[in-house]
């Protein structure tokens, strides 16, 4: 790369470069995190010391692999990656409404970046998990300020991404769109930096008061001078959950995306799943925080009120994957890559969601609170459900990013190592978290019956590392060196498709585009009537593209 390409990437406003630096900068959190669950899985894989002996390493592991995972990687790749490339172009916007605030945006993800990569060469780095609970993130040697420096810098930029993006769906529409004539990946984008905005500010505000504790000496969760310990617990996951929805909705909006497309199907009951599903998901997200600490101390009323709430909360989700099911009703499916990864949501989502249920259920949960049982449930629901959904929609977008093709034998390939060996590792974590085994624990000498399902998942990981290690690889290769792709592949009807070239250069449209009320981006029952309701003749028809060079 030349001082000049670099220099046109490193200052760019355009939303789409900025979308691509933030899929690097996430994957390349994802890379590191999944290493370090590799140390984790091998370190467990056997009674005793196994690849290391100090303790503390494991817990500067596991503190990198879930910040990581859920701050750097999910959250950024979901609200920055996909939202900045795709969100203007189906909307028909030519940029995002303050393009300079974008780019502040992704530098100061890219800080966050840069500071929590440093946690792996300062002496005492942080070792306080992704939560960062009091008392002990107060008290250990371990440098608690870099986990709440990094949350700030992440938060900050997540803010102003909400504010941008906001802003972008509700002024810099295509003249003539009307709310329902929105993608679902639209609204649940929405949706999520609607969350954003209104829970961040509790998150930073809560690690604010951490560092004060431990530096400035003020006792805000210090019992002994009067403060509550749990306040924190509280905070946390009164932003903590609303972010587990930040990056459910954005990952069900990719699916709905695909299905409909490899269907050529509209979505099934649109507006239930919008009004009903999404923001159904986003109402009652703020009241079920609580099911994160319920064998913490609290008064019975709020543990069951919160319980009922937290079941509630299925009703939306059911209207969501309902529509993803009848999407696919009566279709000839296209089945590539994309799709695959999109089939095997549907089924992740529902090992997932239905494992929550017992963890909702304040009588069950008091038996599998904190034990692997937990851990497997928000893998399958994150690590899988969410991440498989965004590798769905790298596959999907591909040909509109890169004018290529990254399906093949080795796309194929990685993704049949990644479904089989998710299952191998949490599987067992499954069985044994019901037997009792405890998470976060170093080890498990007590236990010495669980060590053989250690040793499957340690296999189950070795399996993923290899299938990314393909899947990553051939999409490197796939971006310089793939098999050009046509315009609009897929034959969508979704403006980013058939209204922008592939890999579009800055201002999207050649022709900006305006629409017809009867306009949808899902209208495949009358595919001509819908194009000839824009004032845009559209692609293919257009010139054809030029492959990233
Ligand atoms: C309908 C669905 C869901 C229900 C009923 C549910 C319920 C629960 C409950 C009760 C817990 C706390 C368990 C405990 O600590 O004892 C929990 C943990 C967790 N859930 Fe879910 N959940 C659902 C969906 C999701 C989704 C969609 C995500 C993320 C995309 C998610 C991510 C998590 C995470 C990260 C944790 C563990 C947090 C930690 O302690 O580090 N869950 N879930
Ligand atoms: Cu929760």
């Amino acid at each position: 790369m030349t001082m000049q390409t670099f220099k046109e990437w490193f200052f760019t406003t355009d939303h789409k470069r900025i979308g691509i630096m933030y899929l690097v900068g996430s994957m390349a959190a994802f890379v590191v995190a999944g290493l370090m669950a590799l140390l984790i899985r091998l370190e467990q894989s056997s009674l005793g010391p196994t690849i290391t002996d100090n303790p503390n390493d494991y817990n500067n592991w596991l503190y990198f692999h879930g910040a990581a995972m859920v701050l750097a990687f999910l959250i950024p790749g979901l609200t920055g990656f996909f939202a900045n490339y795709f969100l203007p172009l189906m909307i028909g916007a030519q940029d995002v409404a303050f393009p300079r605030i974008n780019a502040f945006s992704i530098w100061l993800f890219y800080g966050a970046i840069i500071l929590a990569l440093l946690s792996f060469v300062i002496p005492d780095p942080p070792d306080v998990m992704w939560t960062g609970y009091p008392p002990y993130s107060i008290t250990t040697t371990g440098n608690t300020a870099f986990y709440v420096f990094t949350v700030h810098l992440l938060g900050f930029s997540s803010v102003l991404g909400a504010v941008n993006f906001l802003v972008t769906v509700i002024y810099m529409r295509a003249p003539g769109m009307g709310w329902n004539q929105l993608n679902i990946f639209t609204w649940t984008t929405v949706a999520a930096f609607v969350l954003q905005l209104v829970f961040i500010p509790v998150l930073a505000s809560a690690v604010t008061m951490l560092l004060f504790d431990k530096y400035l000496g003020t006792n805000f969760f210090n019992p002994e001078a009067g403060g509550d310990v749990l306040l924190y617990q509280n905070l946390f996951w009164f932003y903590s959950h609303p972010a587990v929805y930040v990056i459910f909705l954005p990952a069900c909006g990719i699916l709905f995306e695909i299905f409909a497309t490899m269907c050529k199907n509209r979505v099934f009951n649109y507006k239930a799943c919008v009004y009903g599903g999404i923001w159904g998901i986003v109402g009652i997200s703020g009241f079920v925080w609580v099911h994160h600490l319920y064998v913490s101390g609290m008064p019975d009323w709020l543990r069951i009120g919160q319980m009922v709430t937290t079941l509630l909360i299925s009703v939306p989700v059911g209207l969501m994957v309902m529509s993803m099911w009848g999407t696919l009703y009566r279709a000839a499916i296209t089945f590539n890559t994309g799709m695959l990864y999109a089939i095997s949501c549907l089924f992740l989502v529902l090992s997932g969601g239905l494992t929550g249920i017992p963890l909702a259920l304040t009588a069950i949960t008091v038996h599998l609170s904190e034990t692997s049982f937990v851990h497997a449930h928000f893998h399958f629901i994150m690590a899988m459900f969410s991440a498989f959904a965004m590798f769905a929609g790298i596959y999907y977008w591909f040909p509109k990013m890169f004018g290529r093709y990254a399906d093949g034998p080795a796309a194929t390939l990685g993704f049949w190592l990644n479904i089989i060996g998710v299952h191998v590792t949490f599987i067992p974590l499954f069985i044994i978290g019901v037997e009792g085994m405890p998470r976060r624990y170093w080890d498990y000498q007590m236990f010495p019956q669980f060590e053989p399902y250690h040793q499957v998942a340690l296999v189950g990981a070795f399996m993923v590392a290899g299938g990314m290690a393909v899947t990553i690889l051939n999409w490197i290769y796939s971006a310089f060196k793939g098999k050009v792709a046509v315009e609009n592949p897929w034959k969508s009807c979704s403006m980013e498709w058939t209204h922008a070239p592939n890999c579009p250069q800055a201002g999207n449209f050649p022709n900006p585009p305006s629409v017809q009320p009867e306009w949808s981006p899902y209208g495949y029952e009358d595919r001509e009537g819908n194009m000839a309701a824009t004032t845009d003749p559209g692609y293919p028809t257009g010139p054809t593209a030029k492959p990233a060079e």
